[in-house]
């Protein structure tokens, strides 16, 4: 607990899983869940979002989870799909298509345009991804500090049998993987390309150092938990805070919520269980990176080292996913008036 009891609270997240358990973060924290924090808000909310997802498309540096995250605090969320904005028109990808513009199969709103139209910009002005993002969340105010895990660039790409040509292997960026092809290829494996070479942004292992409590959301655990984890620095400074670490099993039963996590995992051969991602996540006591682990009501996980709770794991709604996170809390030890 923080001075004046002011909780920090620090999450690990990818893109729609991610964003639906952050509004049940701020919720929990007494935030409104969508918009600004109060400016007397007792609490504090840092996002550390995956940033291996971001592609170059037509010219444009586009950021999904960071911008599945904005919108979706921000409000302008389209909540069917769980990117992009609601209320899009795709007037702008009807021409590009016109012209027979690849990529085709990759949808972008000409709102959403607008926002890949300003961070290509300030990235090609020189301002780092962290930078753009903060200038980004001054119209959008998601109530929480959204960081992306590194300001290099780290992008997952996914080896698999070429479509065209199955005797050879092809490297396809995780969004042609993702979009074009469902997920549907199977994966030799799954790599985030410079991620060796990646710093944490700024402000990240400080957030870490400084939490009193730090969540793991539903994210992807490959795609998404695992790219965060990949940039160095990171986990080190996940295994040395002072703060609990609990995770939010992304599995119900054996099948993932969202997504094709259960793609992701065979990639790296982990079963798509709770137990099997809670024991790749490991015990932070034995290298790994959770003392907690929420798994789904009325299911079992033996996951040494860990403190496992069941609880009703569905973001059907914020008030479920308030329920989720103040179990977290508990678990952590973590008292939020
Ligand atoms: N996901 C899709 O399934 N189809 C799309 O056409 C698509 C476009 C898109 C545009 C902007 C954006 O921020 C996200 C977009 N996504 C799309 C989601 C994106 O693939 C995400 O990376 C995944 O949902 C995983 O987080």
């Amino acid at each position: 607990m923080g001075e004046s009891g002011l909780v920090k609270v620090v999450v690990l997240a990818g893109g729609v899983g991610g964003a639906r358990f952050l509004l049940g973060v701020k919720a929990a924290l007494g935030m409104p869940a969508i918009g600004a924090a109060p400016d007397d808000s007792a609490h504090d909310v840092t996002a550390l979002v995956n940033t291996a997802d971001d592609v170059w498309l037509h010219g444009l540096r586009i950021c999904p989870d960071l911008d599945t995250c904005m919108y979706t605090l921000g409000g302008g969320i389209d909540t069917e799909r769980g990117w992009g904005h609601a209320n899009e028109t795709w007037t702008v990808s009807e021409e590009l298509k016109a012209y027979g513009a690849d990529p085709t199969w990759f949808g972008l709103g000409d709102k959403d345009i607008a926002t890949h139209l300003i961070r290509s910009r300030m990235l090609r002005a020189g301002y780092p991804l962290s930078a753009v993002t903060e200038a980004l969340c001054h119209r959008w105010q998601p109530g929480v500090t959204l960081l992306p895990m590194s300001d290099d660039r780290v992008e997952t790409h996914v080896v698999v049998d070429d479509p065209d040509e199955p005797a050879q292997q092809k490297a396809l960026h995780f969004q042609e993987w993702w979009v074009r092809y469902r997920a549907g290829l199977p994966a030799h494996s799954i790599v985030p390309i410079g991620a060796d070479e990646a710093k944490p942004a700024p402000g990240v292992t400080e957030a870490l150092a400084e939490a009193d409590v730090v969540l793991i959301a539903p994210s992807n655990p490959v795609v998404s938990v695992g790219t965060v984890l990949a940039v160095p620095g990171i986990k080190p400074a996940l295994q040395a805070t002072k703060a609990k670490v609990v995770g939010v099993s992304p599995i119900i039963g054996d099948r993932p919520l969202r997504g094709m996590a259960d793609a992701c995992l065979s990639a790296i051969g982990v079963e798509t269980t709770a137990e099997a991602v809670g024991r790749h996540y490991g015990a932070r006591k034995a290298d790994g990176i959770l003392d907690g682990w929420l798994i789904a009501a009325g299911e079992s996980a033996d996951v040494p080292g860990i403190d496992v709770m069941d609880v009703p794991l569905l973001m059907s709604d914020v008030d479920a996913t308030v329920a989720m996170v103040r179990a977290a809390f508990e678990l952590a030890g973590t008292s939020v008036d």
